[in-house]
């Protein structure tokens, strides 16, 4: 008997399941109408049309159930209609929907600020700001620092990514597909070097952050930075774990210097690595956190917190917009807390990691293609090379994902080069669901 686990009303088998072709008929009747109708360049990862999701799969519109290695990029960390946020949303979707913070506040937005005041790192009174999207918390995260600092220019680094908005576009590294013919960029926004353990010849972290604290003095002097933007582990970019000390030497610099500290928490945060926020394992505090994704069960959602002092420096009326924490996405927010807390799901985030961590690590053994295992929790990747110049190899990255999507399993590939395969599974799915997971990209491996 297959578990199943109880989705907005659904009852879903816990099970990879396919039962047409990939994509399905019913999934190509209804892409061919996308093709029609939505924006070319709005692209998608997977050829099939979702129906219900819960617990570990993703069941498409032909009766296809893909167990689901991807939260729809690390946003459903409490699972897809996860009954408690399902509870939540009806019942103040029946209340209110709406009536802009900013022009009559409600509760819960309060609320949810009370918990990430509370939740995120740092001895010191926090406040925080509630937003829609990922990036706009990023966008409003640097507005704080350059209205407290009286600065403008803000440091981000290599691999990074920060969002499509004009001003995250030009904090994000890659151009294509996110830069590449979208500009003019914002100005005042520097590049330099950060931490890539394996790829950066045995630097250690602290000799890492020296190497981009100089260029940073040498582009532009630490006296005209007002902040430096940085994922403390890099998502989109693959999934890179800096040199232990490569952010805490940066944070020392940074708060010796009057520069911001924001770290962006977006793809690492909310239970995802094992603790509420990667940066919990690094010892020291941010001043500035932004947040997303895993924050409101799949709602739209983001947050800036960070030190009351630079939070509340600039005038009333310069923070917010007109769907900025909504009633709804607050009151999925608070569930979505309730849930990571009570169905111990930070514990679950390890064990996750540890049975990737371990599968992984014996399937790289075995093949030298696997270049690395890295990550935290529930943020695994493998980094696939030319074994005899290490050349990143997004061919054979591209080959093993479309095996797995043919195959019944969400898989998403990253990195600046396309060549790591990152493991962001739901932390409500289960061991078994995980380890046939796991199998079908090893088959994916020695057949490709
Ligand atoms: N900061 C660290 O990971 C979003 C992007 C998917 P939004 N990452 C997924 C895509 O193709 O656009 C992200 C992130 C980090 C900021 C963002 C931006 O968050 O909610 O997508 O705006």
């Amino acid at each position: 008997m297959t578990a199943s686990t109880v989705v907005g009303g659904l009852d879903l088998a816990q099970e990879r399941r396919i039962v047409t072709a990939i994509p399905g008929p019913r999934s190509s009747e209804i892409l061919a109408v996308k093709e029609q109708e939505v924006a070319r360049s709005v692209g998608h990862t997977l050829p099939i049309v979702a129906e219900a999701a819960g617990g570990g799969v993703l069941v498409d519109v032909d009766g296809n159930s893909f167990i689901d290695l991807g939260s729809g990029i690390a946003v459903t960390g409490v699972g897809n209609a996860n009954p408690r946020v399902v509870r939540a949303v009806t019942e103040q979707v029946q209340r209110f929907t709406h009536t802009a913070f900013t022009v009559v506040p409600y509760e819960g937005y309060i609320e949810v600020a009370r918990k990430l005041n509370r939740l995120v790192p740092g001895d010191f009174p926090k406040r925080t700001a509630l937003f829609n999207s990922g990036a706009e918390a990023v966008e409003n995260a640097v507005k704080i620092a350059r209205h407290a600092t009286g600065r403008q220019a803000v440091v981000a680094f290599e691999h990074s990514f920060h969002g499509r908005t004009n001003l995250t576009m030009a904090l994000t590294a890659k151009s294509s597909p996110y830069k590449q013919g979208f500009g003019p960029f914002a100005p005042e926004v520097y590049r330099v070097q950060g931490s890539y353990p394996y790829r950066d010849g045995g630097l250690s972290g602290p000799e890492a952050a020296r190497r981009a604290i100089a260029q940073i003095e040498n582009q532009l002097g630490a006296q005209s930075v007002a902040a430096i933007i940085i994922e403390p582990i890099q998502g989109e970019g693959g999934f890179i774990v800096p040199a232990e000390g490569f952010l805490a030497t940066l944070h020392e610099w940074t708060s010796s210097n009057g520069i911001v500290f924001i770290a962006d928490e977006i793809q690492s945060g909310f239970a995802r690595t094992g603790s509420w926020f990667a940066v919990d394992h690094e010892g020291f505090a941010p001043d500035l956190v932004t947040m997303a994704k895993g924050i409101a069960g799949g709602l739209p959602l983001s947050a800036v917190t960070g030190r009351a002092e630079l939070m509340d420096a600039s005038q009333v009326g310069g923070l917010g917009g007109t769907y900025g924490g909504n009633p709804i996405a607050c009151a999925a927010a608070l569930a979505t807390l309730e849930s990571y807390e009570q169905d111990g799901l930070l514990e679950r985030a390890r064990r996750i990691g540890a049975i990737l961590t371990e599968r992984l690590t014996a399937l790289a053994q075995a093949d030298p293609r696997i270049g690395e295992v890295r990550g935290r929790g529930a943020m695994i990747a493998v980094e696939l090379v030319d074994p005899a110049s290490t050349a990143p190899d997004a061919d054979l990255t591209a080959r093993v994902v479309r095996f797995a999507h043919e195959n019944g399993v969400i898989l998403l590939a990253c990195g600046s080069h396309g060549n790591v395969i990152r493991f962001l599974p739901p932390l409500t799915i289960d061991d078994h669901l995980l380890n046939e997971g796991i199998d079908i990209v090893a088959q994916g491996l020695a057949r490709s």
